[in-house]
């Protein structure tokens, strides 16, 4: 293996823990605004989070839970409001945001910027979502880093469809062996190997007990000098230096000889 071309980040969950206090409450807002009943907490949203895409999600919910009074020809249109409603809502709390990037985020796309590695984007989410997280943790110029960002807006085929990883390399004008992918969940790797991508996985809270058969590296997080890493595996693990902390060139380096 050789130093990838270009790193590929999944958002949601990767970049920012952005599902349980960020999208859910959004999602809740969006359905008490509208009168409607629903509400999702932590834990249901845990296992609705299995159906990626916030339309594809309310759709799956909608099954066991009708909304009174709305009928069968009115409901994509119902979908399409209510996500529009949600994603105001998401973009406006950003204005008093509590939502920060994951350790090490910050520091490894600094790194990784400067040293000239091309970076990307690859999400299931919204493009307005993306671009509101960048620009309030990294500034408006960050958007700029990142040579591709392909989101729900370019592909609607969501994760764990390859699709958004293949549309990715298709852009960037490189094969999956010369990438690497950066995701979080179980729908993200199959959708990274899907694509023919070694994929290294930052576990949360939603998806610690996933199966993430396959990766390259597991561990809690990306680390700093001040929070060390864990690393929970993958089949290259092995090959980092022991005393490494978190995750740097020089580490990525070791990982992909
Ligand atoms: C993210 C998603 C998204 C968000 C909500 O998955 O599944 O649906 O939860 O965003 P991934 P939207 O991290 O694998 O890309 O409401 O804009 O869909
Ligand atoms: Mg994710």
């Amino acid at each position: 293996m050789v130093f990838p071309e270009a790193l590929i980040f999944d958002v949601d969950g990767t970049l920012a823990d952005t599902e349980r206090d960020g999208h859910r409450p959004a999602f809740n807002q969006a359905f008490a605004d509208a009168g409607i009943s629903w509400h999702w907490d932590v834990e249901i949203y845990g296992r609705l989070l299995r159906i990626s895409g916030g339309k594809e999600r309310m759709r799956f919910y909608m099954e066991d839970h009708p909304v009174e009074g709305l009928q069968a020809q009115d409901i994509d249109n119902f979908i399409i409001n209510m996500h529009a409603a949600k994603t105001r809502i998401y973009v406006d709390m950003f204005a008093n945001s509590q939502i920060l990037l994951r350790p090490g985020i910050e520091r490894f796309l600094k790194e990784l910027n400067q040293q000239g590695t091309r970076l990307a984007i690859a999400t299931t989410t919204t493009r307005d979502n993306v671009d509101v997280l960048l620009s309030s943790t990294l500034g408006d110029e960050s958007l700029t880093w990142f040579e591709v960002i392909a989101t729900a807006n370019e592909i609607s085929d969501k994760k764990p469809s390859p699709a958004v990883y293949d549309y990715t390399l298709e852009q960037l004008g490189l094969k999956a062996e010369q990438c690497l992918a950066f995701e979080d969940s179980r729908n993200g790797i199959v959708a990274a190997l899907g694509a023919g991508l070694n994929t290294i996985i930052t576990v949360n809270d939603y998806t610690r007990e996933d199966d993430f058969s396959g990766a390259m590296l597991i561990v809690d997080q990306l680390g700093e000098p001040d929070k060390p890493w864990s690393v929970l595996g993958g089949w290259a693990a092995e090959k980092l230096p022991a005393d490494l902390e978190y995750l740097d060139l020089n580490g990525l380096s070791e990982l992909m000889k």
